[in-house]
């Protein structure tokens, strides 16, 4: 399974291209416009969302439905480009009406400058900006919410939520009061905030108030938990066959990631070793199975069996309505940044991010070791592989 992206912010349609989805997996554009919706909604973000709705229209590859084994292409429009039809038209030559609205004065931490200095942008940043902007996500999410639908064939959940926003942290010991990810999802989803616990709501949304007030913007962490993974997807057998590292890089390949741990991660590295390895357990109706889930579901690159547990920092976001220092490009005289329209966070549409990302790593990596031709022959062989780890 592979995957592309293109579309600019505020051009005129998100388009994704998917090939690889084995036949005859079951998909409807509400299963989509859900987690589209999911990614839209939170504590937070700027004015743009009041003007985007996004909603999916399956172009190729899905008929009645059902996937039929061939490329899926998967569209979203940009409402807003109504605002920006004359400055991102696709069809017409510049002028000097529709080239208004320049960037030139690069913001601090954006991919302005050096997007800019790579591509020969040097007369307007836009060029840049418009792709590395973050509303690609969108499509990111929607190719997730197909990967979700093909893990749910196997039994596999995925669910991300907020950790912190800046000093205002979930407890994470609540954790341990869900049996599994749906109850979880009920609670986390229900907060605007996607925290864990409503005092953690609280104060997740007093810091974006007060950091809203002071024309700044705040980051912080996401955490993103899969269920029900068979043990042994990935390999130990080369760098570029472990399964986390494939995540950790998709993790840190969305907009504003600065980092990436498994389990109990940064922390262990304070730990000794016999509290943070996990103990190893055989019953006759689970096989192997572990005490404790310290190493995040991974050793040596592949999957334990146990849950897979990742976190992922993000970043202020770069767009500031108090802008930093910067140097026009033109002139190279200084100047403060260009001010855009943006959000105060986006924590928490990047808990939905994360998760849509881990569940397309996931779905690659049950494709590359099962049929990828039919969905239900992909079943048949899990089962077997299944029993066959049960047995071992
Ligand atoms: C973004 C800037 C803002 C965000 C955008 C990401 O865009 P705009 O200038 O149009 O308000 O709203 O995020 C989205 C559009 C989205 O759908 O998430 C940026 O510079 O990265």
């Amino acid at each position: 399974m592979r995957y592309v992206t293109a579309g600019e912010s505020h051009g005129p349609e998100e388009i994704a291209v998917i090939e690889g989805i084995p036949a005859g997996l079951t998909i409807s554009q509400e299963d989509v416009n859900e987690q589209l919706a999911r990614r839209q909604r939170g504590y937070g973000r700027g004015d743009r969302q009041k003007i985007e709705t996004d909603t999916v229209t399956f172009l190729t590859g899905i008929r009645h439905q059902i996937t039929l084994g061939s490329p899926i292409t998967l569209n979203v429009h940009n409402d807003d480009h109504n605002n920006w039809s004359k400055i991102m038209a696709p069809n017409e030559p510049a002028t000097s009406e529709n080239t208004l609205r320049k960037v030139m004065r690069p913001r601090p931490g954006h991919a302005d400058l050096v997007g800019g200095m790579k591509y020969r942008h040097h007369d307007d940043l836009r060029n840049v900006l418009e792709r590395s902007s973050a509303r690609e996500t969108t499509m990111r999410v929607a190719v997730g919410a197909v990967a979700k639908k093909l893990l749910a064939e196997i039994g596999v959940d995925v669910h991300g939520f907020v950790v912190n926003v800046g000093p205002a942290k979930s407890n994470m010991n609540d954790l341990i009061k869900y049996k599994n990810l749906q109850e979880l999802r009920k609670v986390t989803e229900s907060f605007d905030t996607r925290a864990l616990n409503a005092e953690a709501d609280e104060a997740i949304k007093e810091v974006i108030d007060k950091t809203k007030r002071a024309a700044n913007t705040v980051g912080g962490q996401v955490q993103v938990i899969a269920t029900g993974m068979p043990a042994g997807l990935g390999s130990y057998v080369s760098a570029d066959t472990k399964l986390d590292a494939k995540i950790a890089s998709a993790i840190v390949g969305i907009n504003a990631f600065k980092g990436v741990q498994f389990g109990g991660g940064f922390e262990n590295s304070e730990k000794y070793g016999d509290q943070v390895m996990d103990e190893i357990f055989w019953d006759e109706g689970r096989g192997f199975y572990r005490g404790s889930d310290n190493l995040g579901g991974f050793e040596g690159g592949m999957t334990t069996g146990e849950a897979i547990i990742v976190r992922g920092v993000v970043k202020p976001i770069p767009t500031l309505y108090r802008p930093m220092q910067s140097v026009d490009i033109d002139t190279h005289e200084d100047h403060r940044a260009s001010i855009e329209r943006s959000d105060t966070t986006a924590v928490t549409a990047a808990a939905v991010i994360a998760e849509a990302m881990v569940a397309i790593e996931l779905s690659k990596a049950v494709l590359d070791k099962f049929d990828a031709d039919n969905i239900e022959r992909m079943k048949e062989q899990v089962a077997i592989y299944r029993e066959e780890l049960r047995k071992f």
